[in-house]
């Protein structure tokens, strides 16, 4: 058993609903944790609406790899099309922390290689576990991140 971080992103549609459902599906029938959900600026240069954004805690005894496919179905669920690299998405799903795994596999790299750089991830993560980052992981993420409210109460 480990604890796994999963980040999830949306900012086309109704995004409470991609995030609740995408959420029920990363999680599968393992216990989870949830961050509330934040309004975030978009980071990486292409203009586009704001993201929300969560951080869930996943219990679970899920491979790195079988955590991804999960991200997969559930982006593939909310119907996610790839058409512009880091453009608007119905649901983003992307694996984060997977125990103290240290994975250098193309497929996928854990700790995500980009996570430290992004208010999106780390003021939700910072949130729901303040113990897996330093205080300076913590503060050196770029992007204008606003608390809005847990999931439940913006359905
Ligand atoms: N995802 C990206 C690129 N940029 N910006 C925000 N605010 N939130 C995201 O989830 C996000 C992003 C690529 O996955
Ligand atoms: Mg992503
Ligand atoms: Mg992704």
């Amino acid at each position: 058993m480990h604890r796994a971080y999963l980040s999830l992103g949306s900012n086309v549609g109704d995004r409470a609903s991609h995030l609740s459902r995408g959420l029920e599906i990363v999680v599968a029938s393992d216990p989870y944790r949830v961050s509330s959900v934040y309004e975030t600026e978009p980071v990486g240069g292409v203009v586009q609406d704001d993201f929300w954004n969560l951080v869930v805690e996943v219990t679970t005894d899920a491979t790195a790899l079988e955590l991804l496919d999960r991200c997969r179905r559930a982006e593939a669920s909310e119907g996610r099309t790839r058409e512009v690299h880091w453009g608007p998405r119905t649901l983003d799903a992307d694996v984060l922390l997977v125990g103290d795994l240290i994975s250098r596999d193309p497929e996928i790299i854990v700790p995500h290689p980009r996570m430290f750089e992004r208010a999106f991830v780390l003021i939700p993560l910072f949130e729901l576990a303040p113990e897996v980052l330093s205080e300076e992981q913590a503060t050196g993420g770029a992007g204008r991140v606003v608390r809005l409210g847990t999931l439940g109460s913006l359905r």
